[in-house]
């Protein structure tokens, strides 16, 4: 049984949904980085601009700024792997220069008609997230009639645009991209079927960490940082049908729960 790795989140934003704002000074994102780090994630996830609905859109220097210091001091003293979270091709640009090993890119390759050919160039590892909408827009009114075939249509649709790009098939990531466009249910039903796009061969990343699902079924868990319960749940489901990556803000409590998890069914 293979466990799968731990991505932990790094936010240098002002207004990420969950941590926004605790990280933008540089030397308390790398703090947090090497905490990160400390408690046992097997890559960094480093983010310059949220996604969360509503968020403010940042400018491409501005997000760089953010961004390659924080990557170029990781690199410079851990060989833990590094992604950088951003739809813009210059982002991951400069974010590969200083160090970053996956362009974690919640737009699939979308967000600019360059995208999948700067990632065929940049020769790194690509995650292609499924989105409905946009992050201003995305939570409105998501629909779908078979959530998990559409989102399994996007997935197919969009490794072909990055394989005629020239990205190889064995540096693409997938991510059903829980609370991207999603109601509750729609989140429950990609979680129930994981295993079909676990199928593909295919890595996948799951993002579940204080997401907004858990408060539909736990309505008391108002503030992200209260769903750590619900986030080691889904994430342990996700482990159990062969989820290739967690990619978490509670590093440490993740680890944790894995092993845990991991030592019961070698007793089994
Ligand atoms: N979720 C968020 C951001 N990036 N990338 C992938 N691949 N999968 C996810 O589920 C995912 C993601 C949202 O979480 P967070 O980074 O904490 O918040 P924000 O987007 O507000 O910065």
């Amino acid at each position: 049984m293979t466990l799968p790795l731990v991505m932990g989140v790094v936010n240098v934003t002002p207004d990420s949904f969950s941590d926004g704002g605790r990280f933008l000074d540089a030397s308390a994102a790398l703090a947090h980085a090497r905490r990160l780090i400390a408690e046992g994630a097997d890559m960094i996830d480093v983010g310059g601009e949220s996604t969360r609905p509503g968020a403010d859109p940042v400018a491409e220097a501005e997000e760089i700024s953010r961004v390659v210091p924080l990557i170029r001091a990781v690199r410079g003293e851990s060989r833990v792997r590094i992604s950088i979270d951003t739809m813009k091709p210059a982002v991951a640009r400069a974010a590969v220069a200083a160090g970053a090993d996956l362009w974690n890119d919640i737009t699939a390759l979308g967000w600019s008609p360059d995208s999948p050919a700067v990632a065929a160039e940049l020769g790194c590892e690509v995650c292609l997230m499924h989105m409905q909408g946009d992050p201003s827009t995305m939570q409105s009114d998501p629909r779908y009639d078979d959530v998990v075939e559409e989102v399994m249509a996007f997935m197919i649709d969009r490794i072909r645009a990055a394989a005629a790009a020239g990205v190889s098939g064995a540096r693409i990531w997938l991510d059903p991209g829980i609370g991207f466009g999603k109601r509750p249910e729609h989140n429950l039903q990609l979680l129930r079927r994981l295993d079909r796009f676990v199928e593909t061969g295919f890595p996948v990343i799951l993002g579940v960490s204080r997401k907004r699902f858990i408060r539909s079924i736990d309505e008391t868990a108002v503030e992200a940082a209260d769903r750590l319960g619900g986030s080691l749940a889904a994430g342990l489901w996700g482990a159990a049908r062969g989820a290739a990556v967690l990619r978490v803000h509670d590093v440490r409590e993740t680890v944790q729960a894995l092993k845990v998890w991991a030592a019961i069914q070698g007793a089994s």
